[in-house]
């Protein structure tokens, strides 16, 4: 390290995490706070690069998906939502089971190998209609991974079909589930969920959610949402809560820091996120979560030109083609809406880095 590099880690008190780092060392908490709070982007950027290339190399993940949000009615309206609707709401939705066969035959001539399904907490749609649902995207599209049903919305469809969480589980499975998608996790914090979401499925709930999946057999992903009224403590205790249930089951697949979008929600009053917190939010959790092979860079939320950087901050993985993403956009995002094969591979090579096309699972496809 030239003398200049390690003047500056020393400056902002960075040259033990370097070492660690270095080393492969598991970082504390007060660490994590540390890097949060670090002026300089950069130094963040360098040691999570460490680490990206350690565990990835070059190689940068995309998937050729289809996104289906099958209806917006949620019993939990939470403050930072702009998509949620009660149900009679004007612009409330709920696509039936031949209207979702129809969106999946539509795109039957693409080599799409992931359909990633999320809605509401829908009030009155019965249990038979979640294991329908796959039942025909499956029929219709065997080849293709189901990505689908957050660990709320899972909590929730066991409620409705007054199950068990493992049991609810098997059911869908059988019906075609492959994995669980990492939405819902917002932030674990109670006083967060008090104020923002009170009618939410609990942190606590989340994890367990997640942990009986992967008990299971279930991979899952896991977010966080920032950029609303988190502390810089709370993102680390969420990062390190998933950490921790990760050291018991290894089940996640991908971690996906999601930035908040306020426009339309009810914290509209706040401003977006900034390019500088994105990226440092992505270098610190990919120097945080040691356990996870997968940083996400959501094009959809970040935009792809951050997102393009993000892959030099700790991110190896872009998601992917997406189609008719309504959650980030009915929130404000001016974002592209998908992405074609060809645009994400060339967003990749120009970062310097190999595209590797995945599966769900990341296994690589040729
Ligand atoms: O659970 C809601 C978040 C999530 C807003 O697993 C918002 O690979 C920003 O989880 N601004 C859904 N975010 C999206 C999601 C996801 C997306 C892509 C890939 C994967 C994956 C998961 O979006 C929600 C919530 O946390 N959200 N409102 C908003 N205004």
């Amino acid at each position: 390290m030239s003398d200049y590099i390690e003047g500056l880690f020393s400056r902002y008190g960075l040259l033990s995490i370097y070492e660690k780092v270095l080393e492969g060392k598991r970082l504390s908490r007060d660490e994590g706070i540390l890097l949060f709070n670090c002026p300089n982007l950069n130094l963040v950027g360098i040691l999570s690069n460490i680490v990206r290339e350690r565990i990835n190399g070059d190689k940068t993940y995309y998937i050729y998906n289809q996104h289906i949000n099958y209806s917006n009615v949620c019993k939990n309206l939470c403050k930072f939502c702009a998509f949620g609707r009660q149900e009679g709401d004007d612009n409330a939705f709920e696509m039936t089971i031949s209207q979702i066969e129809d969106e999946v035959r539509s795109r039957l001539n693409e080599p799409i190998s992931e359909i990633h399904i999320v809605g509401g907490c829908h009030p009155s749609l019965p249990y038979e209609f979640y294991i329908e649902m796959l039942k025909r995207v499956k029929a219709i599209r065997p080849d293709c991974h189901i990505q689908a049903f957050t660990c709320v919305e899972i909590a929730h469809i066991a409620e409705v079909g007054g199950k068990g969480v493992e049991e609810t589980l098997q059911d869908l499975m059988a019906s075609g589930l492959g994995s669980i998608p990492g939405g819902g996790a917002e932030v674990f914090s109670k006083r967060v969920r008090e104020r923002l979401c009170p009618e939410k499925l609990s942190g606590e709930a989340w994890l367990e959610v997640a942990k009986t999946a992967h008990r299971m057999g279930i991979a899952s992903n896991a977010t966080m949402l920032y950029g609303h009224i988190e502390t810089t403590e709370e993102r680390v205790d969420h990062l390190i809560a998933l950490r921790e249930a990760q050291d018991e089951t290894g089940g996640f697949m991908c971690f996906i820091p999601l930035s908040f979008h306020p426009k339309n929600t009810g914290l509209s009053t706040l401003s977006q996120t900034g390019g500088l917190d994105d990226l440092k939010t992505i270098a610190v959790s990919r120097l945080m979560l040691d356990n996870f092979r997968h940083i996400k860079a959501y094009w959809v939320m970040l935009g792809t030109k951050v997102a393009q950087i993000a892959l030099s901050f700790g991110a190896d993985d872009l998601d992917g083609t997406v189609l008719e993403e309504k959650i980030t956009h009915m929130a404000g995002a001016e974002t592209e809406k998908a992405l074609s094969r060809t645009e994400i591979e060339r967003l990749i090579k120009d970062a310097n880095r190999i595209p590797v096309e995945r599966d769900t699972l990341y296994n690589e496809l040729s």
